[in-house]
């Protein structure tokens, strides 16, 4: 039986579902632009088998860009890197002994040879990845590059040029 390739371009994974309350955003800003997404909870200590079949099947898809979010020692997303060509975009979740600042490190700090491009620690990351995955996939789909640019003017509507008392 032939098997069925779905059209899911984006795939959000992360470590726990503790990791979930920040990754949302990922997802709501993926919503936003209406691009297909997946999203799968894969531990790179706790699943490993799950990790490394995930990143082996990724080739029996039509995925085009991996956000990975995880907390701590951080290995995800470095870990699904060394296993797939292609982009994963690496997300540090903020994490209750170290504010984040650990998953920062581990995934921005990958030796030279995988790349991880590695967002702010939280939200904000979480948001941004999304963002950067929309403008990799904006470079071969002409209405998604309008979306963008239509977000960006939007918001720099919102800023006023002087700011107000409270
Ligand atoms: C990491 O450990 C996860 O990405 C998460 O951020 C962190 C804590 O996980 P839980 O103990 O909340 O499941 O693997």
């Amino acid at each position: 039986m032939k098997k069925s390739i779905t059209n899911i371009k984006i795939s959000i994974i992360m470590g726990s579902q503790s990791d979930w309350k920040t990754l949302v955003n990922t997802e709501e800003t993926l919503e936003h632009f209406k691009v297909s997404y997946e999203k799968k909870i894969i531990s790179a200590h706790r699943t490993p088998e799950r990790l490394y079949n995930y990143a082996k099947n990724l080739k029996n898809t039509n995925i085009k860009i991996i956000i990975a979010g995880a907390g701590g020692a951080a290995h995800l997303p470095g870990m699904v890197a060394s296993l797939t060509t292609l982009p994963v975009l690496g997300v540090p979740i903020e994490s209750k002994s170290l504010k984040g600042l650990d998953s920062l490190l581990s995934i921005v700090q990958m030796p030279a040879g995988i790349s991880v491009p590695t967002f702010a620690i939280g939200k904000p990351g979480a948001i941004n990845a999304a963002l950067s995955a929309i403008s990799i996939l904006a470079l071969s789909d002409q209405k998604l590059e309008h979306k963008l640019k239509i977000y960006m003017q939007k918001q720099t509507k919102t800023v006023k040029k002087f700011p107000k008392n409270s």
